[in-house]
């Protein structure tokens, strides 16, 4: 057997061959990211909101030994309604690929996959980062390093102050990743508008976001992280985040929760933490993430054409 099979969905395939926008989604964000049914209804809604955004989606799974490089409204209700569907990050996907059954990709592994399917955006809400405390748990997401390896551009809402963005921003930096946000001023705290922390390069124009792209990779670049914000009406007050995720922190470090768990187990926390607010802060900034994640594609396949 040579290489992963790839079960590429025929509008994907078919706007890949007519270099028309293609904004690859993970799929751990669906069995990991938000209880059911909220997770498939959220999907579907990602979907129509890149779309909208003037790209065709691409959700990425594994499925049977292969990776699927878009997924049907039937697809995705099995993985939001399939209990223990396992996290496939990068070190898990040749794993659960050579097993046999479903797995759900995250950022990261997403990234390995949309590549292989030559698509060049992917679109999350959140990306992985350097957790707090990471100085003793070396606790980094796959995520950043990733970015140094897949030629792709990662739309985002920057990542969820579970984390601590600023170490993440010193990471992204050291591994010479460029980071641009759109149409704001500050790194972007996935609920919050701003993290607080300033980004290194702001840009309003959608074409000079896709010339920054095609530059880094004429440099032999690799990924490119650009941010955009969560509109105001979805923001959620900073202090409220923060003694949310100060609460689940402090409940994850009672119960002993670490290694890979540690993502899922803080954002079900800080939703409970906050009676469901982030929860439905959550779900709208993956809408409309994902409909910038279409309008930055679109502009990225006109430049190209
Ligand atoms: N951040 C979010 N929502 C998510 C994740 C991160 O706001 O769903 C998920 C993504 O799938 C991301 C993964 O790739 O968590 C990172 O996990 P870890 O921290 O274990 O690398
Ligand atoms: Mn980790």
């Amino acid at each position: 057997m040579s290489g992963i099979p790839l079960v590429v969905a025929e509008e994907v395939a078919q706007a890949l061959a007519e270099g028309r926008a293609v904004v690859a989604l993970e799929s751990n964000v669906i069995t990991h990211g938000l209880p059911y049914p909220d997770n498939a209804a959220t999907a579907v809604e990602v979907e129509s909101a890149v779309r909208k955004g003037g790209a065709v989606p691409a959700t990425i799974g594994v499925d049977g030994g292969r990776l699927l490089i878009g997924m049907g409204e039937a697809d995705i209700e099995r993985f939001a309604a399939t209990p223990g569907i396992p996290k496939a990050g990068n070190r898990d996907l040749p794993v659960v690929l050579a097993r046999g059954g479903l797995g759900a990709t995250t950022v990261a592994s997403s990234l390995v996959a949309a590549e292989l399917a030559g698509i060049p955006f992917f679109a999350s809400a959140g990306i992985g980062g350097v957790h707090r405390g990471a100085q003793a748990t070396m606790d980094v997401s796959a995520d950043l390093i990733q970015f140094t390896r897949s030629r792709v551009a990662v739309v985002c809402a920057g990542a969820k102050n579970i984390l601590d963005l600023g170490l993440t921003l010193e990471y992204l930096e050291t591994q010479g990743v460029p980071l641009v946000s759109y149409r704001s001023d500050d790194f972007p705290a996935f609920y919050c508008a701003s993290s607080g922390l300033r980004s290194p390069h702001r840009i309003d124009d959608p074409d000079v976001v896709a010339r920054v792209v095609e530059h880094h990779w004429a440099a032999g670049g690799r990924g490119v992280v650009v941010t955009s914000p969560p509109r105001p009406e979805d923001a959620v007050d900073p202090e409220v985040a923060e003694s949310a995720v100060r609460a689940a922190l402090a409940a994850a470090e009672r119960d002993g929760v670490k290694g890979n768990a540690i993502t899922k187990y803080l954002m079900r926390a800080v939703d409970e933490a906050t009676g469901g607010r982030t929860s439905r802060a959550n779900m709208a900034v993956l809408v409309s993430t994902a409909e910038t994640g279409g309008v930055l594609a679109a502009a990225h396949a006109r430049h190209r054409s």
